[in-house]
């Protein structure tokens, strides 16, 4: 049978010569622009590959049983981080669909019913911080634990929206790694963009305080908070979250309009834990899935939009500066199932 979707020949990642997030150099070189399916698809190569190996295998063996082809599926759903119980809902729900499909395209029609199964449980449609129309400044406070890569994808996001026309202010909220206020001065002064900082070791509810009445005197659009992962101080990590957003609200009624919990999509079924305990001390609007190009395990994905009713707002497909998409079911699901165009 013709299983071109799944038999296509592994792409080598185009590496590029565009600076990396992680270690800005002082010049800047304009990477040649990628399109965004590519860029998806470059993204995605990890987790696309581990979801493609149940389908080649029972492409090479057509007399391959369906329960081989439905265990080997459980396999690497799990294996991606999809969680066993959403792994099991998945091929329960494969098999009543799939039941009348046994012959001729067999693996397409599982291929096809695997991404219906997967999109339902992606329909949860994100709101991109940029398009929402609400009056200026709009506050975003980005949180995480330490290494989630918060500060990255504030670059990041700061970069698409000031591409956008956008005015952006950056607030270093993360006082108690020297190395975090310095990180987030070397993207505003890369970006060109304004940052309100303190000393390390400063009340970050003091920065952030001033980070937002700054934002109000200069009339900006967006305010980006950076916040520490892990504090070395006695008020607990959750307590502070707490005081920062009671500090905002304060100033800006109904604000902060955005608490984006970043999540490593490397972390697995912990991340599941991680955002209950985020969620509890500040209400999250929607998750930055950050570094989903070095895993196979974005599976976590659909757990957190099924299971927190969370929506992703963002996908970190790398370490560049454009690496960083709003986030797409069907855009996710082409990266991962589907050939490209031509
Ligand atoms: N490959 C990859 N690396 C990322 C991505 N986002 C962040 N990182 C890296 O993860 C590391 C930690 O990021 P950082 O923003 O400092 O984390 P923070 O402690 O949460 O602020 C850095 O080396 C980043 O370059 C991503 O989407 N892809
Ligand atoms: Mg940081």
């Amino acid at each position: 049978m013709a299983l071109r979707f799944w038999q296509r020949k592994k792409k080598a990642r185009t590496a590029s010569a565009a600076p990396s997030v992680a270690d800005p150099p002082a010049q800047e070189t304009p990477p040649a622009p990628i399109p965004k399916d590519a860029r998806w698809r470059r993204g995605l190569t990890r987790l696309r590959d581990l979801l493609r190996r149940p389908f080649d295998a029972s492409s090479e063996q057509s007399t391959q049983s369906g329960e081989r082809f439905f265990s080997d599926l459980e396999e690497v759903l799990i294996q991606a981080d999809v969680g066993v119980e959403t792994s099991l809902q998945i091929i329960d729900r494969l098999r009543a669909r799939t039941n009348t499909a046994r012959t001729g395209k067999q693996a397409e029609a599982l291929r096809s019913a695997l991404k219906v199964e997967l999109r339902s449980l992606l329909e949860r449609p994100a709101q991109p911080v940029e398009r929402s129309d609400e009056a200026p400044p709009r506050v975003i406070l980005v949180v995480g634990v330490n290494g989630a890569g918060k500060t990255t994808s504030i670059a990041k996001l700061a970069a698409r929206l000031k591409k956008e026309g956008k005015t952006v202010l950056l607030v270093a909220g993360d006082t108690f790694r020297a190395a975090a206020i310095e990180q987030l001065s070397v993207w505003a002064e890369r970006l060109g963009l304004d940052i309100i900082k303190h000393q390390d070791g400063a009340a970050p509810s003091a920065v952030v305080f001033d980070g937002v009445r700054a934002a109000l005197a200069r009339a900006v659009d967006i305010v980006l908070i950076d916040t520490a992962g892990r504090l070395h101080t006695k008020t607990p990590l959750m307590e502070e979250l707490k005081k920062i957003h009671r500090v905002i609200g304060r100033e800006i009624p109904g604000a902060p309009h955005e608490v984006l919990l970043v999540l490593d999509a490397g972390t697995g079924q912990n991340a599941l834990n991680q955002a209950r305990t985020f969620q509890a001390a500040c209400p999250l609007t929607g998750v930055i899935l950050s570094k989903m190009d070095g895993s196979a395990k974005g599976g976590v994905a659909l757990a957190v939009g099924s299971q927190l009713g969370v929506p992703i707002q963002y996908i970190g497909l790398g370490e560049q500066l454009e690496d960083l998409e709003v986030f797409s079911p069907e855009d996710f699901l082409t990266a991962l199932f589907d050939q490209p165009v031509g």
